[in-house]
């Protein structure tokens, strides 16, 4: 039909530099081995202390915590290609990303626990807090983008998202701003599949969320989210592009959600075995291991180093939250503004005045 643009057919080509069974897609990528080693200690060291999260919640000890089991590489991979000093903005699922920078573990327990209001150290490491509702730190990321620009600092700024994300308008928004703006932003979106119960075939009618960027003039990636150094490499060049003034770039990590939405959540009530069996065959730790045994770094002493390593992160985040006591309320108003505004001591003074006459 005349004047129509067709949609755009068929798959984009699925970035992969490791095969299931561990050898290189193509040439060998050249990443060191102290990197390849560290990449699987922090990966490995994630699922054990998500495990040790989900225990922790089981137990009574945590209100809430939303497994990343098996998106360790999409994230581990991605924030391992950034500098210290780019601004990420996580959704809330991010375990792998927070390790990689360096946050501390006990400080997101006490957070899913409810015995911290801030101060956990995100702002200290470039990090925004979590964002619980779904999409609007997208903009942020461009606002943060956008002043790296005029800072003319190089920073790069990601922002988190999720395959049902990409459906919120928040998110539409801050994808047009960046590309009008070609602000130094990534879109990292962890396709995991689900968005709780809503799957992703009734999330999109675009063939991948990919696709999607061709509409705001950005280059779409789609990458195999299971695959470390894919994502490592794809996140490294959107990055690179970025801080050399090329704009935004989206970025489709594929990759499933194999637990649930959170501890509040069952699965099993929507979604079918067969699917997370297959997904299972396609873990992203093992694919690794297989890797650096293709490059002879794979042994049996990496492996419980690596679990010995993230034992006494388990441990230390156990002894950190286990029974911790309930904060005063009035902490929730300590970390609102760097200084408070005159509006939030004034509710701060009612608050303490209506605890006080409690007793
Ligand atoms: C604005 C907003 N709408 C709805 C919700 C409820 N909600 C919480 S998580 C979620 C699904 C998000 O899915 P996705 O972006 O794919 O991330 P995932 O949980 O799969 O990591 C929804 C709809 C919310 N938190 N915020
Ligand atoms: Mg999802």
């Amino acid at each position: 039909m005349v004047g129509v643009i067709e949609a755009p057919a068929g798959d984009v080509e699925l970035v992969g530099l490791i095969a299931p069974d561990g050898a290189p897609i193509g040439d060998d990528p050249d990443v060191a081995p102290d990197q390849l080693t560290w990449l699987y200690e922090t990966m490995v060291a994630t699922r054990e202390l998500d495990a040790e999260f989900v225990n922790l919640q089981r137990q009574g000890q945590l209100a809430l915590f939303p497994s990343c089991r098996g998106q360790e590489a999409a994230q581990v991979g991605a924030a391992a290609a950034l500098q210290d000093t780019d601004w990420l903005f996580p959704q809330y699922r991010e375990l792998g990303v927070f390790l990689v920078r360096g946050i501390d573990p006990g400080g997101l327990g006490h957070m899913w626990r409810g015995t911290l209001h801030g101060g956990a150290g995100f702002t200290e490491r470039n990090c925004a807090p979590l964002s619980i509702p779904i999409g609007t730190h997208a903009l942020h990321a461009v606002g943060a983008a956008m002043a790296s620009t005029l800072n003319n600092d190089g920073g790069v700024a990601v922002a988190f998202i999720g395959d049902g994300a990409t459906s919120e308008g928040d998110v539409h928004e801050a994808l047009n701003f960046a590309a009008v703006y070609e602000a130094p932003c990534i879109f990292y979106v962890q396709n995991n599949h689900w968005a709780i119960s809503v799957p992703l075939a009734d999330q999109l009618r675009a063939p991948s969320i990919a696709h999607k960027a061709v509409g705001y003039g950005m280059p779409g990636v789609r990458v195999d989210g299971n695959d470390v150094l894919a994502c490592l490499a794809v996140t490294a060049e959107a990055a690179a592009r970025a801080r050399a003034g090329g704009g935004p770039t989206l970025i489709e990590a594929v990759t499933y959600r194999i637990g649930a939405h959170t501890t509040s959540d069952d699965p099993t009530r929507y979604r079918p075995a067969e699917e997370l069996a297959d997904w299972e065959t396609r873990d992203p730790i093992t694919r690794l291991g297989r890797y650096l045994a293709y490059r002879n770094l794979w042994s049996a002493e990496l492996q419980q180093g690596a679990l010995a390593r993230a034992a006494e992160l388990r441990t230390r985040l156990r002894n950190v939250v286990f029974d911790a006591p309930d904060p005063s309320p009035l902490e929730a108003f300590d970390h609102v503004f760097a200084a408070p505004t005159p509006a939030l001591s004034a509710q701060r003074a009612e608050l303490a005045a209506e605890l006080a006459q409690r007793g």
